[in-house]
């Protein structure tokens, strides 16, 4: 039982390859066909493609649709082969023969494509091309691990407009050693436009935009970033690594990365606009 659903979970989240019978898509864009495409698919085949929407716009635009041809009283129903696309728990269509669905546009539900053959007689199948527009980076959240990296969203690439992402660090009882390693943002005069407020040590937000990189982080109580981008004009935007360094009760212990600031001498990230 323990092995099918080790199994189960690594079909499940493999990539797809070209022709497989089914699988759960990843990524923003890319291609499906059925077994064998394009030469003819199996007989008794049952394949179900899932394409989550992730809260995006999915479009599915078939390229190619050649099903067997369905024949006599019952022609309409698709009764030999058939495609079926669902949307969420919702039907939206059956086609066979070579009566394409021809592109399909979806909301923000996770849209499903279902293949099934019969016994005899197969023809080329399908391909199609899927893309997701619309989807938001992640963005934010609780960091409460021993180390680890905060970027801004769609890091190295520019960040998306219109974010507002808050991450909190949790410094757990120890000191939070945080250090930047990139950091462009859109510059302006009070950084009204786009920027970076770090909260440390419990004092007042400090507001960052431009790209000089900002010094070290030190803290010794929660550290919290907020990043606001506005309409237009993006940057790379940061990327910066912290880590939690254990506080003994003769102060800082001697692991870690920086022991060298005792809590005396200890700074936050000055502004870049002074
Ligand atoms: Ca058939
Ligand atoms: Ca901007």
């Amino acid at each position: 039982m323990m092995w099918m659903k080790v199994c189960i979970f690594l079909l499940s989240s493999a990539t797809l390859s070209h022709g497989d019978c089914g699988g759960t898509v990843t990524g923003a864009e890319g291609t499906i066909s059925s077994p064998g495409y394009p030469v003819s698919y199996p007989s008794r085949m049952d394949c179900t493609w899932t394409l989550p929407s992730r809260g995006g716009r999915l479009t599915l635009s078939f390229t190619d649709f050649q099903l067997e041809r369905p024949i006599g009283m019952l022609s309409s129903r698709c009764n030999y082969d058939y495609v079926e696309v669902h949307e969420g728990d919702a039907l939206v269509g059956r086609w066979c023969g070579e009566n394409s669905p021809g592109t399909l546009t979806f909301g923000s539900r996770t849209a499903q494509v279902h293949m099934v053959s019969d016994s005899s007689i197969s023809r080329r199948g399908f391909r199609l091309q899927w893309s997701l527009a619309g989807v938001a980076p992640p963005c934010g959240g609780v960091m409460d691990g021993p180390y680890g990296e905060i970027t801004s969203p769609s890091y190295p690439l520019d960040y998306p407009s219109s974010q507002d992402c808050t991450w909190t660090i949790a410094a757990q009882g120890g000191q939070i050693i945080a250090r930047f390693l990139d950091f462009a943002l859109e510059t302006g005069s009070s950084c009204q436009y786009d920027y970076l407020e770090i909260i440390a040590n419990g004092e007042a937000p400090r507001r960052h935009c431009g790209s000089d990189l900002l010094p070290d982080i030190s803290s010794y109580s929660d550290v919290t970033l907020h990043f606001v981008s506005d309409g237009n004009k993006q940057e790379r935007g940061f990327q910066l690594l912290y880590s939690i360094q254990p506080v003994s009760s003769g102060g800082v212990s001697a692991s870690g990365t920086d022991q060298s600031t005792p809590p005396s001498q200890r700074t936050t990230a000055g502004p870049v606009q002074s």
